[in-house]
């Protein structure tokens, strides 16, 4: 089993959450603020580095700290898809040098092997997630594809640790679950208690639907930060997961 899972593993059973948030927020104060809040109830935080305003070394130093402190992994969702040589210095390099501190990084596998190559050439630490499916109405992922990214993580199970998946399309993410079993995790965001979509394409659907049809960790992202409470929140979307999911853990 892939390192990064067992980690992950560990954490969920000893903090009782397959909660990942998503912080889609453009300022680091926000960020570490949010994190002060739901750290506590999260296996997993989500960023995507690069809507940061203010960026700097010192934001992913203390990030780091609050991660170590509060036990959760740091997933950036850079979603690569280039070659291998581009998404080698995309993962290193520039400002934001992820590989130095995401623990899991995303690519999409239509460009094929190459671009598993790139990233594990870089970093041997860091796991990867590719995306099977996808979460927005009227996307181009098809069954064919998820089995097809699958074959090719197959040959990686050292580096990759897990799928994209999405309950918008539930037969496909159970088809899914059932080839992979145990050996990789799948990732579902498009998860709110509340909302149906967002006017963008987004498509949700909740906690507990998201795990019946084979999830093991939920991504949240506006249904937490945006909500009055989101300590409470985080809380609500932790024991809704956890409670669908907690017998399924092996
Ligand atoms: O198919 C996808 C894949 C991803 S990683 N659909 C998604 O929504 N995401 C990400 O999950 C998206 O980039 C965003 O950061 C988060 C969902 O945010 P929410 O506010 O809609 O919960």
């Amino acid at each position: 089993m892939n390192k990064v899972i067992k980690k992950l593993k560990k954490i969920m059973i000893n903090k009782q959450t397959n909660l990942s948030i998503s912080v889609d927020f453009t300022k680091t104060r926000d960020i570490l603020d949010l994190v002060d809040k739901v750290g506590d109830s999260i296996c997993m935080l989500k960023t995507h580095v690069d809507i940061i305003e203010d960026f700097s070394d010192d934001f992913i130093k203390k990030l780091k700290e609050k991660s170590y402190e509060k036990k959760f992994l740091i997933f950036e969702d850079r979603k690569f898809a280039d070659i291998g040589n581009t998404v080698s210095l995309q993962f290193s390099k520039g400002i934001y040098k992820i590989s130095n501190w995401a623990d899991i990084i995303n690519a999409h596998s239509i460009i094929g092997e190459g671009i598993i190559d790139g990233l594990k050439k870089v970093n041997k630490n860091s796991a990867l997630i590719l995306l099977a499916q996808m979460t927005p109405e009227g996307n181009l992922f098809t069954k064919d594809y998820m089995k097809k990214t699958i074959e090719m993580a197959k040959k990686y199970p050292d580096f990759v640790c897990g799928f994209i998946g999405s309950s918008d399309k539930p037969d496909i993410q159970k088809e899914m679950k059932s080839l992979i079993k145990d050996k990789f995790f799948i990732f579902t965001p498009g998860i709110s208690l509340e909302s149906k979509g967002d006017h963008l394409g987004q498509t949700y659907n909740t906690p507990k639907k998201a795990v019946e049809n084979g999830s093991d960790i939920i991504i949240v992202g506006r249904g937490i930060y945006n909500s009055k409470d989101p300590r409470k929140e985080a809380e609500k979307y932790r024991l809704e997961a956890w409670n669908s999911y907690k017998n399924k853990l092996i």
